[in-house]
């Protein structure tokens, strides 16, 4: 990692925001060369602000990693919505990312609205997602329906996915940016504990592996996080899920189920601490906790 700053080093913030499940996380893992944020096929996979630092000579970039952006329903909805809006309100720069793919929908126009309000006071980069999926007639006919929503000098299209344009992005991400200090060290990737990562990673196999509501109301706590004498990482974690029916689900037939989870979650888990590690699942019920400020609160869903 590059250790000097260069004259005229830029820095700052920057947003990336969205609908969910439009490829936010899968974006901010391709800048970062590495997975930082999970990434499912679900929507609302991103719960909380999760930063992820980009360091070089001349510039850094904390990148904000954020809740897809969606009408609240529950109260855990309303602080994926708050911390949504205050990354907004915290960004030198904002990355609205859509999906190109398909036409900008009332979500999109929600957004959009929010994102003119700001009045310009900060550069909005409209980050045309998913291109690897369209037709060309679709690149016409659907860049044109979302730069109309937002007009703004500064867009693209490109595809999360397969990489293609982030370069270009991120060379527009820097030009936005206004000239500053570094604010965290080179070697600093991400704000999240590796215990926060391990729960993450966990809820990540949760999210993969079940299906209908089930993933939704589940939430993640790592209880115990200690190296063992004999190097390794021991992490006893807590799965919390909304009923007794999808406790009984995600445990599966003699328990199928969870150790499928365990065994995915450990490999993911093994793979960004660099370390062999035991992992202890269980799981426990709290009913409708979503619903409930107090326990989305206890679920470590806070604003901050
Ligand atoms: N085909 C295609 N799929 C993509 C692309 N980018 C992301 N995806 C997929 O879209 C899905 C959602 O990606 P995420 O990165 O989790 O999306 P997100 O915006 O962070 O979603 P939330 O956290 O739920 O708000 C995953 O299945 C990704 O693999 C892309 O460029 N092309
Ligand atoms: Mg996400």
């Amino acid at each position: 990692m590059e250790e000097e700053i260069v004259a005229g080093h830029k820095s700052g913030y920057v947003a990336v925001v969205g609908r969910p499940n439009v490829g936010k996380s899968t974006l901010i893992n391709g800048f970062m060369e590495q997975k930082i944020a999970i990434v499912t096929p679900k929507p609302q996979t991103t719960r909380i602000r999760q930063l992820a630092i980009v360091t070089r000579p001349s510039y850094q970039i904390v990148f904000m990693d954020t809740p897809g952006m969606m009408k609240p329903r529950q109260k855990l909805d309303e602080f994926m919505m708050d911390t949504a809006l205050s990354s907004l309100a915290d960004a030198e720069a904002v990355i609205w990312v859509v999906d190109a793919s398909v036409m900008p929908g009332a979500g999109d126009r929600a957004i959009a609205k929010q994102l003119s309000q700001m009045g310009g006071t900060v550069p909005i980069i409209l980050a045309m997602n998913k291109n690897d999926l369209m037709s060309a007639l679709q690149v016409v006919q659907h860049t044109e329906a979302y730069q109309a929503l937002l007009p703004t000098p500064r867009w693209l299209l490109f595809s999360a996915l397969k990489g293609n344009g982030r370069d270009e992005l991120l060379q527009m991400v820097v030009d936005a940016l206004p000239e500053g200090p570094r604010y965290y060290p080179a070697d600093q990737v991400t704000d999240l504990y590796v215990r926060d990562l391990a729960a993450e990673l966990i809820r990540e196999q949760v999210m993969l592996q079940l299906r209908d509501e089930i993933p939704y109301g589940t939430a993640v706590q790592v209880e115990e996080y200690k190296e063992r004498d004999n190097g390794i990482l021991y992490i006893g974690a807590t799965i919390f899920v909304e009923r007794d029916t999808h406790k009984r689900i995600i445990i599966g037939k003699k328990g199928t189920q969870l150790r499928r989870i365990g065994q995915a979650a450990r490999k993911q888990v093994e793979e960004m601490a660099d370390q062999k590690v035991y992992l202890d699942l269980w799981i426990k019920v709290v009913s409708k906790w979503r619903q409930d400020e107090r326990a989305v609160r206890r679920m470590g869903y806070k604003a901050g």
